[in-house]
């Protein structure tokens, strides 16, 4: 167990990347600007699942060039990557067999993200992991989908207002999100991806799991199994809570206190704007000053930092993206240890 954690004690800095149909959108839907997070677009606007689909159709990625976003995570100090191969959306960035709501069989592109990447990160030597929505998944039938929406905790007030339907319905808005009942998702959507995903793409070195809304532990039970596929990887903590505490704990936008620290592993996930799918009115840059001082704050506590980017749907970075990584690589040429 500790063997497997060595490489990931000692990373201290990593990408996450929220990339997905949601950058088409962008935060827009209809013409109408959509409050909060842009990867949930799709619950805030309860957007029907065949308006949603319908934006696969522009995601046509073709400026994605996963050697250079490789390389500047490495030059930034990073040593590893988390990509979303599947967000709430359910959209699989992959070529997979369980869905046909994939990167392959639904875009114009019709090529696979992931395969570049990870051939990349071998490349560069980076550590490649996936996060996967196993239970929210708001375009294959049966998969679950959460009430409340809201960056700053569930129970913020605001994202407690929905709709009637949507309260009657376990979180759904759109009768076609319910034609099969969860277990039938699990069984043949959400394993079968996660197997493929830990079969197609090399070493797998983390598998970040996220919102387990209305799972059972008999649906975690078959979703940790796969894992044997990949011997050496390791996971958080949100397959389902308390049963499946895995690997480390995922503080999210917040850096703990040294008082609340407890001698687990912990990884503090966080924006550098205010959202992690992309949304092109956010402007709201974190500096490049408050990005370093929070990785030395997370490096001393014993913790890891994953600094969020949200790639653009032509397959870019933000420029201003790649301007705080360009300089965090250069703070971490005169002050970072190799
Ligand atoms: C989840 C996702 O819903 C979100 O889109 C993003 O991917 C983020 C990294 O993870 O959001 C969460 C998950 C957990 C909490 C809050 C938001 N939490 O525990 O307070």
């Amino acid at each position: 167990r500790d063997k497997r954690m060595e490489w990931w004690r000692e990373a201290r800095f990593g990408m996450f990347i929220h990339w997905g149909v949601y950058a088409v959108p962008a935060g827009y839907y209809n013409g109408q600007p959509i409050k909060r997070i842009g990867e949930w677009i799709m619950n805030r606007g309860k957007i029907p699942m065949a308006d949603y689909q319908a934006f696969a159709a522009s995601f046509n990625p073709v400026k994605y060039d996963a050697d250079a976003w490789v390389k500047l995570a490495k030059e930034a100090g990073m040593k590893y990557i988390v990509i979303t191969a599947k967000h709430h959306d359910g959209f699989a960035l992959f070529k997979s067999n369980a869905s046909k709501w994939n990167m392959v069989d639904a875009t114009p592109y019709g090529k696979d993200l992931l395969k570049p990447l990870a051939e990349a990160c071998r490349k560069y030597g980076v550590k490649l992991g996936f996060y996967y929505s196993h239970a929210q998944d708001w375009n294959n039938p049966g998969g679950a989908a959460a009430r409340r929406v809201t960056t700053e905790g569930w129970d913020n007030p605001d994202s407690a207002r929905i709709d009637a339907y949507t309260a009657a319905n376990s979180g759904h808005w759109d009768p076609a999100q319910t034609t099969k009942t969860m277990a039938q998702y699990i069984d043949e959507v959400a394993v079968p991806q996660v197997k493929e995903l830990l079969t197609n793409y090399g070493d797998v070195a983390v598998l970040w799991w996220d919102t387990p809304t209305g799972m059972t532990d008999e649906f975690a039970e078959k979703l940790n199994a796969t894992l044997a596929l990949q011997p050496d990887i390791i996971t958080n903590d949100r397959l389902k809570r308390p049963n499946f505490p895995g690997d480390y704990k995922t503080p999210e936008q917040r850096i703990p206190k040294e008082s609340e620290l407890d001698g687990k592993d912990w990884e503090t996930c966080m924006t550098m704007n205010g959202t992690w799918g992309f949304k092109k009115d956010d402007h709201n840059w974190k500096s490049t000053e408050t990005i370093i001082r929070n990785l030395l704050d997370i490096a001393s506590k014993g913790g890891n930092y994953l600094l969020n980017i949200g790639p653009k749907a032509d397959g870019t970075f933000p420029d201003e993206s790649i301007e705080r990584l360009k300089q965090v690589g250069a703070w971490m040429k005169v002050n970072g240890e190799a």
